[in-house]
């Protein structure tokens, strides 16, 4: 019987030197980001995943955020070429453990695509244009998932770091958004929940299976999200939110046999 499989990576200790984008640099507490990673992935393995713990690298401090490293479905990883220099060799021992599960697809050069600007519902793909995901990198994303028959379109994101960090998946339908970093306009075929307009940050939930893990900082949208029936769980990310990671961030789930 299939199964989830999430692969995660330890906090990398240069992680006070990670990529700032939309926050002030604040100190970061490595052991109390650590123990909020461990926490996570326990709660992974709460929610039916068995998780993959690849080690932390040393001279890569945003390497924790998996996520932005490759793009899984059930066909295909495509591994991506991250916009952020600093990050692209991150994608090693990402591409090492992925080319286990499936057959892998490289972004290349002019390209750049990070796996937090690409949301899958079903085989529908909304890539975000952001800072970090170019055009040909959206191209090359939309040429290797098309061979698999998922129809993928880019919209804009303002003022955050990546799409996910904007709108995330509730359930195939349902979408979670924050209306000041995503335009409603561009996921017309979507059902759409806004966010809590004083919780800045909180449209960002990872879908395991049919729940739901989320931030612990975000209440009012966790009641709003409760009450559409999901069962949500919640870890504390807010000393890895300083590196402005939030929950989808620290990890890539996937079915495996
Ligand atoms: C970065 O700027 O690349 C990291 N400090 C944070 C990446 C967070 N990843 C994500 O939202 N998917």
């Amino acid at each position: 019987m299939s199964h989830l499989l999430a692969i995660v990576r330890d906090v990398s200790p240069s992680m006070t030197s990670c990529e700032l984008t939309h926050i002030a640099r604040t100190p970061i507490d490595v052991d109390r980001a650590r123990g909020q990673h461990a926490a996570y992935a326990r709660a992974l393995e709460t929610l039916g995943c068995a998780v993959r713990q690849l080690p932390a690298d040393e001279t890569m401090p945003d390497s924790v955020f998996v996520e932005d490293i490759a793009v899984v479905v059930d066909e295909v990883a495509v591994v991506t070429r991250p916009g952020a220099a600093s990050r692209r060799g991150e994608v090693h021992a990402v591409r090492e453990a992925l080319a286990q599960y499936r057959a892998l697809v490289e972004i290349v050069s002019p390209g750049t695509v990070d796996g937090g600007d690409v949301l899958v519902t079903g085989r529908s793909i909304v890539v975000g244009r952001s800072a970090r995901t170019n055009e040909e990198g959206i191209r090359q994303l939309s040429r290797a998932m098309e061979a698999f028959g998922y129809a993928t379109r880019s919209v804009s994101v303002n003022g955050c770091l990546h799409l996910k960090s904007a709108v995330t998946a509730l359930s195939d339908e349902l979408l979670l958004i924050d209306p000041r970093w995503a335009l409603r306009d561009e996921f017309r075929e979507f059902e759409l929940l806004d966010t809590d307009p004083h919780e800045e940050g909180a449209a960002n939930v990872a879908r395991v299976g049919t729940r739901l893990l989320y931030a612990s900082a975000f209440p009012r949208t966790r009641d709003r999200i409760e009450r559409r029936g999901f069962s949500v769980l919640t870890v504390a990310n807010d000393e890895l939110a300083k590196a402005e990671g939030a929950v989808t961030c620290g990890s890539l789930i996937f079915t495996v046999p």
